[in-house]
């Protein structure tokens, strides 16, 4: 009875219900199939009554058709219709939390439709697999091959699951070969790629069964199916994003700097920033980027970084392309050498250059870098190592003194200097220096004095000596030699400076001489007219030297002596000298012919007979010797004039109780001239013969002479009318001959020369033959007046 009151109660609820549509009902997620949503009650007395469910929006099988039933019993007539939830209800209020259900009761004719709207509560408590994980498909999740290893795939979410927790394991098997490796899911829901990547698995799917399991025993299970896409193959891109370059600025225009690709077919290159481009641009189809200007970073500061942009498009969809950014930086490259001003350095200063004189100052820029420091090394070619000149502070200046007096070719010093920059690579310019000194006459030439002897008898053209001036100046032998003053007998080679003998001296007229040399240099100076002069003085000496002949008084003697046995006695004395130089007495005297057995020897002028000598034995009878003594002079050098004397000793053996020895002395008168004999030294030995017709032909010459002679006189006298005596004929003879030869001597008839008128210059004025060795011509001397005629 209870129940069935309550049943009526509900009904009025119900069909108060009923008639106040649209219904709306709260359910919660939780409520799982079969869950009943609403009931309703009808009064259908004689009709069929349906219930239908027109709609469901949005759209789904979670809802069954409604379902309709009669109360038996009291309540005839009177029908139940129910809403159920279907076996697939799964309610997520984060999925759908709103259904609008349209519903449709009939009557016979009588129709009623109107919404039912179900609100899908959320429940805390409650977790769950869900969605298409958790359907018997599985989840497909998609994924290019080239996706990076590890990368994340799909982040797996749970209805109700909040910030709990939940351990998620896949439980299907993941071994290669089948795998590359296994997928990994961690609590948070995060599904990884396998760490090995999945490139080369394209167009496989793997299938992951995945266990969601919280504590208090809920889990759940769904699966997830990755599927591997192959790499898009007309998609454009580029290896990597960007790329840095550096490039040196000494590239010319045109050269590549760097060829960018891009992946994709037919593609097309642009730059499209900066734009426009002015330092660089690209190959439309290679993507080699190029420079097109100078990168001169001293000119266009702006080169040295630039940010390009390029671009990669293909061909025929210009829309599917890519970009890459490039940085160029350009580097300083040192490209040019120092340039420097003057080039070339050359120059001519005097060798008296004061030290620290400035020669050229140089001036140099880097054309790389204006302000960079610059050195400067000077190097020596000519003369290698020298110190003479000195670089201080780009500053060429004489270091050492430029004297050139010292042999040596000093007059040019090459040398250069070499200019480095301090840029990479170093770059160098070499200055050339070509300095040249030219000589100063500096100093002035000078000699010693000197004293030289010359025999008065000295030729033409002896050389009597040289004078040998020196010069400090280089070169120290460029000089030339006069004689100060006028005409001279002397005279000095203007090179050598040897001094010549010019004309006669005469040792009794000038003892000596003295010269002045004057020495003038040449060739020591830039400027050939500048010379300079010195001099000294030069002393000759004459020496005296014999000019005649030695004579001897008496000219000849005959004398006859005794002498003892055995005994050495003086048997006479020569006695010689000049008659112009008496002051000269020193003669040497030597027995040159007639001293057989050698008998006689001189003792200085005394001429003694030798009777020691163990020899032939002594001759009974009186024997006569013609010796011949040889006077020479005694000069101041070699003796060149002599005369030969002739004494002729009658020897008569004195015997044994002689007393004494007597010599019956006979002598030539000095009244009477004799006829003296001179030798001669010439070394012409006659044959025998020649002498004999020698003889002979001047004998008949001599009759012939004398006959003609007082022929003469006689016409003289004739004429005169006064007669006058008979002249003699002189016999003049020459015996040649030398030391040990046999001489012959001619004894001439003794005259008397005083009847001879002197005025004549006739042959009798001369009574002696000489020869003189400087002439080396013969003449006839006369003995009384010193008078020579040549012959
Ligand atoms: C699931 O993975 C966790 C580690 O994440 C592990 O500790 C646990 O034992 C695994 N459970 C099963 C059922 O494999
Ligand atoms: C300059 O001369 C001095 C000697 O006088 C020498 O020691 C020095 O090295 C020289 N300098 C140069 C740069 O040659
Ligand atoms: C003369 O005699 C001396 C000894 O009294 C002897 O020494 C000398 O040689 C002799 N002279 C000559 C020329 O023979
Ligand atoms: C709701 C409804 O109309 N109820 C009616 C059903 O029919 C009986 C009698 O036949 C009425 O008494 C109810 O009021």
């Amino acid at each position: 009875m209870v129940l069935f009151r309550l049943l009526a109660i509900l009904f009025a609820l119900f069909i108060s219900v009923l008639h106040s549509l649209p219904w709306s009902i709260d359910l919660s997620e939780s409520q799982g199939p079969g869950t009943t949503l609403q009931s309703f009650s009808f009064n259908c007395s004689s009709y069929m009554p349906t219930l239908e469910l027109l709609s469901v929006r949005p759209p789904t099988g979670f809802f069954n058709k409604p379902s309709l039933h009669s109360l038996h019993g009291l309540h005839k007539g009177v029908y139940v219709g129910k809403v159920t939830l279907s076996s697939s209800a799964r309610l997520d209020a984060l999925a759908v939390n709103h259904y609008e259900l349209q519903l449709q009761y009939k009557c016979g004719n009588f129709v009623v439709s109107g919404p039912l709207f179900v609100h899908v509560q959320r429940d805390p408590g409650r977790f769950r697999c869900a969605g298409p994980f958790a359907s018997p498909a599985g989840e497909f999740i998609y994924v290019p091959e080239t996706v990076t290893p590890g990368a994340l795939l799909y982040t797996l979410l749970l209805p109700g699951l909040g910030v709990q927790r939940a351990q998620m394991n896949i439980t299907s098997a993941q071994d290669p070969p089948l795998f590359p490796g296994p997928f990994s899911i961690d609590e948070q829901g995060l599904l990884r790629a396998p760490s090995q990547g999945l490139s080369g698995q394209a167009l496989k799917s793997f299938q992951l069964q995945i266990l969601v399991s919280l504590g208090k025993g809920q889990s759940c299970k769904g699966m997830l199916t990755v599927k591997v896409l192959p790499a898009p193959s007309s998609q454009v891109s580029f290896p990597q994003k960007a790329q840095s370059i550096t490039i040196p600025e000494d590239l010319v225009p045109g050269s590549k700097v760097i060829q960018v690709q891009a992946r994709g077919s037919n593609l097309l290159y642009e730059i499209i920033s900066p734009l426009p481009s002015p330092l660089y641009s690209i190959g439309q189809a290679d993507g080699v980027v190029r420079t097109t200007a100078p990168l001169d970073l001293a000119r266009a500061q702006g080169a040295a970084v630039t940010k390009l942009q390029v671009r990669a498009f293909e061909r025929l969809r210009p829309w599917a392309s890519a970009e890459f950014d490039l940085t160029v930086n350009v580097r300083a490259v040192n490209q040019w050498p120092p340039r420097c001003h003057p080039a070339l350095l050359v120059t001519q200063v005097p060798e008296t250059t004061p030290v620290g004189t400035v020669l050229s100052k140089l001036t140099c820029v880097d054309p790389d870098s204006a302000g960079a420091p610059l050195d400067f090394q000077l190097q020596f070619y000519n003369p290698p190592d020298s110190a003479s000149l000195r670089l201080r502070d780009r500053v060429l200046e004489v270091n050492t003194t430029l004297d050139c007096d010292t042999p040596g070719a000093c007059f040019q010093h090459a040398a250069s200097i070499l200019v480095l920059d301090d840029g990479q690579p170093q770059m160098t310019t070499e200055v050339p220096v070509l300095v040249m000194v030219t000589p100063v006459n500096e100093f002035s030439p000078a000699c010693v004095p000197r004293t030289f002897r010359v025999r008065e008898d000295a030729g033409p053209h002896t050389l009597l000596g040289s004078v040998v001036g020196t010069d400090a100046d280089y070169p120290h032998n460029s000089l030339e030699y006069y004689i100060s003053g006028g005409p001279s007998t002397f005279a000095v080679d203007r090179l050598s400076g040897e001094i010549h003998l010019l004309g006669p001296l005469d040792y009794e007229q000038q003892r000596w001489y003295k010269i002045t040399i004057l020495l003038i240099d040449h060739s020591q100076d830039w400027d050939l007219n500048r010379h300079r002069s010195g001099s000294c003085t030069v002393t000759i000496e004459v020496e005296d030297v014999n000019d005649h002949a030695p004579e001897c008084e008496p000219p000849f003697q005959e004398l006859t002596t005794y002498t003892p046995l055995g005994r050495s006695m003086e048997v006479t004395k020569v006695s010689c000298w000049i008659p112009r130089e008496p002051q000269r007495s020193a003669f040497t005297y030597s027995i040159v012919g007639g001293n057989s057995q050698s008998r006689f020897r001189l003792q200085g002028t005394v001429l003694m007979h030798n009777d020691t000598v163990l020899g032939p034995p002594w001759p009974e009878q009186p024997c006569t010797y013609e010796l011949l003594i040889h006077v020479a002079d005694a000069g101041p050098s070699i003796p060149h004039l002599s005369t030969t004397t002739t004494i002729i000793v009658h020897l008569v053996p004195w015997r044994a109780g002689t007393v004494a020895t007597s010599t019956h002395r006979s002598t030539v008168s000095s009244t009477m001239t004799p006829l003296i004999v001179t030798e001669v030294e010439a070394f012409w030995k006659p044959e025998p013969w020649f002498v004999v017709v020698l003889t002979a032909t001047g004998a008949v010459l001599l009759l012939a002479l004398g006959w003609l002679l007082s022929r003469i006189l006689r016409g003289f006298a004739q004429l005169l009318q006064a007669p006058s005596k008979p002249a003699r004929a002189l016999l003049l003879n020459s015996v040649p001959g030398n030391e040990g030869s046999v001489e012959r001597l001619m004894e001439a008839p003794r005259m008397e020369m005083s009847q001879v008128p002197r005025t004549s210059m006739s042959l009798q004025h001369f009574d002696g033959r000489a020869h003189d060795v400087r002439t080396g011509r013969d003449y006839l001397f006369s003995t009384r007046t010193g008078a020579r005629r040549w012959l």
